[in-house]
């Protein structure tokens, strides 16, 4: 049995990540609405929950919530740093600064304050594993998306260096990196837009949050000796980050 934090775990692919984790560990399920993880949690009946509730791009807030963990909860083995967004679609000269800001405060320095917050309980364990949510948008910057691909390359640079700080500590650092994964992603980079959210996914086979989840959990049974660096997941029809087979 691990404990396993979730950071965005009301929706998307941490809710699925969530689901897939539920048997035999205990699950500390973080996210910025209540509501939503108490949903979660009622589904998820044989499972022992801890909710967290704090928006990751707020230091005080996530400190907070780590410093308000029962003695019980204290031992944490594993960190999944999901929790992250899109913000817009444009070309930088355009984009709205509001949207580049709030990319950055969640996908870059969320991730860094809760590692932060988190480290003092992953130390406490034999078998301490992060796993960080990167993209495809990581490794290929496309036009239209560039703060949006600098903050995944943040996350990938973060994953590479903590796997270097982390080799005394005795911590595994693994980067999952999806291409298109048809969750509410789209639907909040274009600020509720349906048709041009839905249009991304049209006319092929995109992933969905439960291919993700299945090698999030992949990565963390791995024999206590194998550290996974890095997984690129695709759906079949997609080469890279902007070359998709569409059949319409
Ligand atoms: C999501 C994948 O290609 O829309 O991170 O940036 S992509």
């Amino acid at each position: 049995m691990k404990t396993i934090v979730i950071t965005g775990a009301s929706s998307g692919i941490g809710y699925a990540t969530a689901k897939a984790l539920a048997k035999d560990n205990r699950l500390i399920l973080c996210g910025r609405r209540l509501e939503r993880l108490q949903q979660l949690q009622n589904e998820l009946k044989e499972t022992p929950c801890l909710l967290l509730t704090f928006d990751v791009s707020k230091k005080e807030e996530v400190f907070k919530a780590f410093d308000s963990i029962p003695v019980a909860w204290k031992n944490i083995d594993v960190l999944i740093n999901n929790a992250g967004n899109a913000h817009g679609l444009a070309r930088f000269q355009d984009a709205d600064l509001a949207d580049l800001d709030a990319m950055i405060d969640s996908n870059v320095k969320g991730l860094i304050y809760v590692t932060k917050a988190c480290l003092p309980y992953l130390q406490q364990s034999q078998n301490a594993h992060i796993v960080n949510l990167s993209s495809i948008a990581g490794k290929q910057a496309y036009t239209n998306g560039t703060t949006y691909c600098a903050s995944k390359w943040a996350v990938e640079a973060l994953t590479k260096g903590m796997r270097l700080d982390f080799l005394p500590l005795g911590i595994k650092v693994t980067s999952i990196a999806p291409g298109a994964v048809e969750t509410e992603f789209s639907l909040i980079r274009f600020k509720g837009d349906t048709e041009k959210a839905n249009n991304v996914y049209r006319g092929f086979e995109p992933l969905q949050a439960e291919d993700i989840a299945e090698s999030i959990a992949f990565t963390i049974n791995q024999p206590k000796h194998v550290q996974l660096a890095d997984i690129t997941i695709l759906p079949k029809t997609q080469a890279d980050a902007t070359t998709i087979l569409r059949n319409n």
